[in-house]
């Protein structure tokens, strides 16, 4: 699973991507010199693995991860309505959901490519221009399908009809700036749709990079650019990128430190993290022991045995059961420090550990221990 992070040149891109990896990609003033994408992993952080590894004492910790695509400068086109052509469409595409950083910060010596700085402006701005791509692609596919009938046999007219309704109702919807995201499709329409790739119709995460001077006023200016602008598919968070770059070079101390004196709690990229973990309908599931607490990652609604496979395939195809226990059981059978192991004899005596089977739709935050066959 990943995001890809676009934006107008000079936004802060890479910048974010570096913060969020804990990378050392080249960032850019001037002109832009990166031929490649930068590809990063974020480890996501939550809080119950702090518990757990407290609890467990375990010789690995593994936490969860998000994946990042730093694209090279900014895509050609995007800011001038022409919509987003070539390689960027390519990496776009391939996206599981689309991270944009929009610049608020103001800054003279590094002028804003349309002229003045407004993160309104710019969010909006992308979504005409991932609409214009969508448009192209989905002309392509009309003119495609027309042509196709005069050859089709009977049974594929029907079929191609149909997606020639649906390709030209979405059209028109995109024309009335109504992002695919928005738009209502039955479970057969979703899967035509899921082979066209559209820009429009991945879960957006909207990156507001402010400068440090309105850090005080991060709430409420994210307060105010979520009423507009956030829904179920459309994330939103304000963080200053040059801050959270500090913060992501110094140690634990002294960042905790640094931040209280900003008078901010929760790290600014533990919010992107969390965000684009969440927009990307990512659930946790852990397995514990004194070798090793792991964080691993399943899509929301995945059974058991599904989920095994994530650990091996062996033990999807061996599955036996599972034995879960509720995160929340677990804390609470947890009351003294360092009593890890032994809280599951104690849930199997108080019986709160289940056994499940093959079709147990796991839970976000279930601890597992999978019985198989080798
Ligand atoms: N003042 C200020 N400068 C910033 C901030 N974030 C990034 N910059 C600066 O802006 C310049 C561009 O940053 P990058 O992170 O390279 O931006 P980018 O969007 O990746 O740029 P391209 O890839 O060239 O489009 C660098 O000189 C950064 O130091 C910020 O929050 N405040
Ligand atoms: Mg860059």
């Amino acid at each position: 699973m990943q995001l890809t992070i676009i934006g107008l040149p000079k936004s802060g891109k890479t910048t974010i991507f570096n913060a969020l990896s804990a990378g050392s990609a080249p960032t850019s003033a001037y002109s832009a010199t990166q031929a490649k994408p930068n590809l990063g992993v974020a480890k996501v952080p939550d809080p119950r693995m702090i518990y757990l590894t407290a609890r467990f004492n375990p010789k690995k910790i593994l936490p969860a991860e998000v994946h990042y695509v730093d694209l090279p400068a900014s895509a050609k086109g995007f800011g001038t309505s022409e919509g987003i052509g070539g390689q960027f469409l390519l990496h776009l595409q391939q996206a599981d959901a689309i991270l944009h950083v929009a610049r608020a910060f103001e800054d003279p010596s590094l002028p804003h490519s349309l002229g003045s700085v407004s993160a309104e402006r710019d969010i909006a701005t992308l979504d005409i221009e991932l609409s214009f791509s969508d448009l192209a692609v989905l002309e392509r596919r009309v003119q495609r399908l027309k042509e196709a009938q005069k050859g089709n046999k009977p049974q594929e007219r029907e079929a191609a009809a149909r997606e020639l309704v649906l390709a030209s109702r979405i059209k028109e919807a995109l024309e009335q700036e109504k992002p695919v995201r928005q738009q209502q499709f039955t479970e057969e329409e979703s899967k035509t749709l899921a082979n066209y790739g559209l820009l429009t119709a991945k879960p957006l995460l909207v990156v507001v990079n402010i400068g440090e001077e309105s850090i005080a006023d991060s709430d409420k200016i994210e307060k105010e650019l979520r009423a507009k602008f956030a829904s179920p598919s459309v994330k939103l968070v304000v963080i200053s990128g040059k801050i959270e770059a500090e913060l992501a070079q110094m140690g634990e101390a002294d960042a905790k430190e640094f931040r209280a004196s900003l008078g901010t709690q929760e790290s600014g990229l533990s919010k992107v993290i969390r965000s684009s973990y969440e927009l990307l309908g990512l659930q946790t599931f852990f397995t514990v022991g004194p070798d090793e607490v792991r964080a691993w990652t399943i899509t929301t609604g995945m059974v058991a045995q599904k989920a095994a496979g994530k650990i091996h395939s062996d033990i999807e195809r061996g599955f036996i059961r599972a034995e879960v226990l509720g995160y929340d059981d677990f804390v609470k059978l947890n009351a003294a420090p360092r009593t890890g192991e032994k809280s599951f004899v104690e849930a199997r005596k108080r019986g709160v550990l289940r056994q499940e089977g093959k079709t147990y739709v796991v839970k976000d935050g279930d601890i597992i221990e999978f019985l198989h066959n080798e």
